[in-house]
């Protein structure tokens, strides 16, 4: 099976609050259906998420009661989020079902952990694709803290032992300096530990789960023999598809050393 993150810079504008991609993720959805692969989506908050949580510290967990408010907008901001999403897939031909990320996992000082995650194995098994999201979690020691798709992405890679996963964004890839200022910048199509450690990777969207840097550092570790770990860029039509029709595309696949 393979396991998709849809990345919050292409599911919404990450710019505008609450602002909606329809365009591309339905384009998404429909080349998933069009694969015939099993695949679990899981998605970001975008501008769902991450404009409120960073105006009232939510990563931080509790601090003051007027955060209280805060947690709960985010909550139903990025509830929305994900029923359009779970709407999109159920109208391309995918049968998939919501399952909000505290029903499964709660958090303890930051650090995601496991709690009955039997739900999703029984909606997999029936032909269900269960749907998780970015979201605000309980936090044992810090009452709340945000859950972003990549922490549950690395969970779920324990469940279900997928043989790629892929994070699907608006860049074609990781370059080897900022293609938006160097112009002689190159896509890095196959990264490893001691590339990246040399590719600048500062970022200026406003992301309170950690940019660029934290997700290929995920991408490192979920990474091994038996599972490939892919960059792609999801706002060009069809380049999902041919990836997962096993095509060579334009993207960046992590390896290790
Ligand atoms: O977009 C963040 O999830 P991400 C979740 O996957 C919130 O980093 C609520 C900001």
């Amino acid at each position: 099976m393979i396991l998709i993150k849809f990345g919050g810079s292409v599911i919404t504008d990450k710019s505008k609050y609450h602002t909606f991609n329809a365009e591309y993720v339905k384009n998404m959805c429909n080349e998933i259906r069009e694969s015939g692969k099993k695949i679990i989506i899981v998605h970001g908050a975008g501008s769902f998420g991450h404009i409120l949580a960073k105006k009232n510290n939510l990563d931080e967990g509790y601090s003051c009661p007027t955060q209280i408010p805060a947690v709960a907008q985010v909550c139903y901001d990025v509830r929305e989020l994900n029923s359009m999403v779970v709407k999109e897939l159920n109208n391309a031909g995918i049968p998939a079902v919501s399952v909000p990320t505290g029903s499964c996992f709660m958090m303890k000082n930051k650090k995601l952990i496991m709690k009955d995650v039997s739900v999703l194995k029984s909606l997999y098994n029936c032909g269900i694709m269960p749907v998780m999201f970015g979201d605000v979690v309980m936090d044992e020691k810090l009452r709340f803290g945000i859950c972003s798709g990549d922490q549950i992405i690395e969970k779920l890679t324990k469940i279900f032992n997928p043989s790629r996963v892929i994070f699907v964004s608006d860049v074609d890839g990781l370059y080897d300096d900022d293609p938006q200022n160097n112009p002689n910048a190159r896509l890095i199509k196959e990264l490893s530990r001691s590339t990246f450690d040399k590719v600048s990777t500062d970022i200026t969207v406003t992301d309170v789960t950690g940019g660029i840097r934290e997700k290929i550092e995920t991408m490192f570790r979920i990474c091994s023999d038996s599972c490939d770990c892919v960059l792609v860029n999801g706002t060009v039509k069809g380049r999902l598809l041919s990836l997962l029709n096993g095509e060579k595309v334009m993207c960046t696949t992590i390896r290790r050393d």
